[in-house]
């Protein structure tokens, strides 16, 4: 759990970057319709970010004047009919607890109050820039974004400048601190169990969903907790599609299965891939492929260092993939790569599965971010993708789910132990 003075210092970094006579306002979103009477909901990361609420249709007004903030939450009102069909909604007091926030308001408020924070007799003055999250999907109403908002706000106030606060907070979540951190390193080692109990179940005859239940129910029965995304298992060639979304084939004797999976932990997410031979032993072709991503997967951990930045990081893994496939045969020429080689082999990870970030920063301690190098040869039936997370140091970076095996000896004992015991 993130302590709620966290989030008040979180706030506290975010305010230092407005600019004065300014107004935030950040909103947790509403639940999307998926069909009738059957809604999904999650909340704005960057609300969640600032406030530690995760309950919908809630917001967070800040105000920095010269010499002065004032923050004001806004969460639903107590309704005993409606929590009787989606469950209790927080009290002013439990809210003031979570989010470390001093004045929080019921949201019937939040009009009235922003109506009177801008009008010309305000007492706080004249607001020369408003900042919102802006996000076509992030509805205040339905069918009403904080897009929406804006346009109203600039016709109603034309002197006031609205602008994105993404850029604000996303410096600030980039880099993250020793509890972000601590939730990221549960959720690999849940992450690590779910791994364990695959080895355990894998055999050729299995499809693919049998395993992508093995994996989501571990993770769940660790405390209910839920994926980061939906869990990916890809037997053979259905693992040259990134993020092969359907689970449905069998699982073949002598071909791999690529695994793409996370659990997550209050929010924090783990986000590790590993390929396995569906009957516990590669082929020489396979073994030969899998230690070409295994070598490039270790050369980009040890490669990372605070100053690179991410398009360093992608060059650094198309030049391992591309000497080491042409040196094998695996392709014609070293430009060829990109036919086997399609994707980043790294995004930031946190709050968000592909964190937010700013891809021009060089790379600074305390960023957690992805290796996963990949290769696909779609005639060889053969997708592979090895994938760790790391968090950069000072001197480099340190593999937080190393633990996690993926050396085809390591592999292979693992599968001999289960047929022993
Ligand atoms: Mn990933």
């Amino acid at each position: 759990m993130i302590k709620s003075e966290e989030f008040s210092l979180r706030r506290k970094l975010f305010i230092e970057k407005m600019a004065n006579n300014s107004l935030a306002l950040v909103f947790s979103g509403l639940g999307r319709k998926v069909s009738n009477d059957n809604f999904f909901y999650e909340v704005n990361r960057n609300f969640y970010y600032l406030t530690g609420i995760d309950q919908e249709n809630s917001s967070l007004m800040i105000l920095k004047t010269s010499g002065e903030v004032n923050l004001f939450l806004f969460i639903d009102e107590k309704d005993p009919n409606k929590e009787k069909w989606t469950g209790l909604r927080l009290s002013l007091d439990e809210a003031r607890q979570k989010s470390d926030i001093h004045n929080v308001l019921f949201h019937n408020s939040f009009g009235p109050k922003l109506e009177n924070i801008l009008s010309s007799e305000s007492e706080f003055g004249a607001f020369e820039h408003l900042y919102l999250d802006l996000e076509e999907e992030l509805k205040i109403r339905p069918s009403y974004s904080t897009i929406d908002l804006k346009k109203e706000l600039e016709s109603k106030h034309p002197d006031m400048k609205v602008v994105d606060l993404h850029p604000l907070l996303t410096s600030l979540r980039m880099i993250k601190s020793p509890s972000e951190i601590y939730l990221m390193k549960q959720a690999i080692e849940i992450t690590d169990l779910a791994f364990k109990n695959v080895i355990l179940n894998l055999r050729p005859g299995l499809y693919e969903y049998n395993i992508r239940n093995i994996i989501n129910q571990t993770i769940n029965d660790n405390n209910n907790r839920r994926v980061a995304f939906e869990t990916i298992v890809a037997g053979g060639k259905n693992a040259i599609i990134l993020h092969y979304p359907h689970a449905k084939d069998m699982l073949e004797d002598g071909e791999l299965v690529l695994l793409d999976f996370g659990a997550a932990n209050a929010y924090y997410n783990a986000d590790i891939s590993r390929t396995l031979p569906i009957n516990g032993k590669f082929s020489n072709k396979q073994k030969l492929i899998y230690n070409i991503v295994l070598g490039c997967n270790e050369a980009v951990i040890n490669f990372i260092r605070p100053g690179l930045t991410l398009a360093e990081i992608q060059k650094f893994s198309v030049d391992y993939l591309a000497a080491e496939c042409h040196l094998k045969g695996l392709i014609n020429s070293r430009d060829d790569i990109l036919q086997v080689y399609y994707h980043g082999v790294s995004h930031h990870l946190g709050l968000d599965v592909h964190d937010v970030c700013d891809r021009t920063l060089p790379l600074e301690p305390g960023m957690v971010l992805t290796v996963e190098p990949g290769l696909y040869f779609k005639d060889l039936k053969i997708g592979i993708r090895i994938e760790d997370n790391v968090l950069v140091t000072e001197s480099g970076a340190e593999n937080l789910s190393k633990n996690i095996i993926k050396k085809v000896e390591d592999i292979e004992t693992l599968f001999l132990s289960k047929e022993t015991n």
